[in-house]
């Protein structure tokens, strides 16, 4: 008997995860990354991909609940949804548990990815069946400068902001982001930790800035990201996302009412991240 560990690859992070491993269910290579699918003793399978660990399914929850149900909860009435990249389903999952969503779209460029986590994640890929899902293998970064005032609520559920998945970190991105909400739309994105990519938090941050006229950042802790508190940054046009705007009535796990205001940072602390 050997031990097998599994070492991650994030390229930003001063300190390395590494998972004890039992088998390797997958491996793989698309057009655009490796994708990986791991069986972990503890963490259950987790979807790999250019060597970063994206979810697990012991804790895909913890994300995927915070990344949809803040900024829909903060939205009174999100009926269109887009979410960029989230091939897994996990987000889309969380989004299609409100009944007022009549639309999502789900625009992954890689369709390898949905094929993977509809073999090997039914939990989070059991979204993909709802009717009210449009499903488009596109780069995200071009579909979107089409789309004018459809969304009320954007969800960038990206890999690290690296390589292909840097462009929707941008300035200009944003500002695609903003013309492809409608009037009082809410954009959110994983940004990151806190701790050990304060560089991309605070830059992301910044160009958030230029373009919304509010700007927000609330984190959750992921056990499998390597970073602590994780941030999630969020941009809108009208509404306080520190507020839910509907009562919380969602199934979820940890998500709730009072965790939804627990998860963003008081503002003095928010504002001392920012500015060094
Ligand atoms: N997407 C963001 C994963 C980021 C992980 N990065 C890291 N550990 N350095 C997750 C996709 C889940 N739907």
């Amino acid at each position: 008997m050997v031990d097998v560990f599994f070492i991650e690859r994030d390229p930003y992070a001063p300190i390395r995860h590494v998972y004890p491993v039992s088998q390797v269910l997958y491996q793989g290579k698309s057009q655009f990354q490796e994708i990986m699918v791991l069986e972990s003793p503890f963490f259950g399978k987790v979807l790999v991909l250019d060597g970063v660990a994206q979810c697990d399914e012991r804790f895909e929850y913890i994300y995927h609940e915070f990344m949809a149900h803040v900024p829909l909860y903060a939205h009174p009435n999100p009926q269109d949804v887009l979410i960029i990249g989230g091939g897994d389903g996990g987000v889309l999952r969380e989004v299609l548990k409100h009944p007022e969503v009549k639309r999502a779209v789900l625009v992954d460029i890689d369709k390898e990815v949905i094929e993977v986590s509809k073999r090997f994640f039914p939990t989070m890929s059991v979204a993909f069946q709802d009717p009210r899902v449009l499903v488009l293998n596109e780069d995200g970064y071009k579909y979107i400068q089409d789309c004018e005032k459809e969304f009320d609520v954007i969800i960038v559920d990206s890999t690290d902001p690296v390589g292909f998945a840097h462009v929707l970190t941008t300035e200009e991105f944003f500002r695609y982001v903003y013309n492809a909400l409608k009037d009082d739309g809410i954009y959110v994105g994983q940004t990151e930790s806190l701790h050990y990519h304060i560089e991309i938090v605070r830059r992301v941050q910044k160009s958030l800035h230029k373009v919304f006229p509010i700007v927000d950042m609330y984190t959750a802790v992921i056990p499998g990201y390597a970073g602590y508190w994780w941030t999630m940054s969020v941009g809108s046009k009208v509404h306080d996302p520190r507020e839910p705007k509907r009562p919380v009535s969602v199934q979820a796990k940890l998500y709730s009412e009072d965790m939804h205001r627990y998860a963003f940072l008081p503002k003095s602390f928010y504002q001392k991240v920012l500015s060094g």
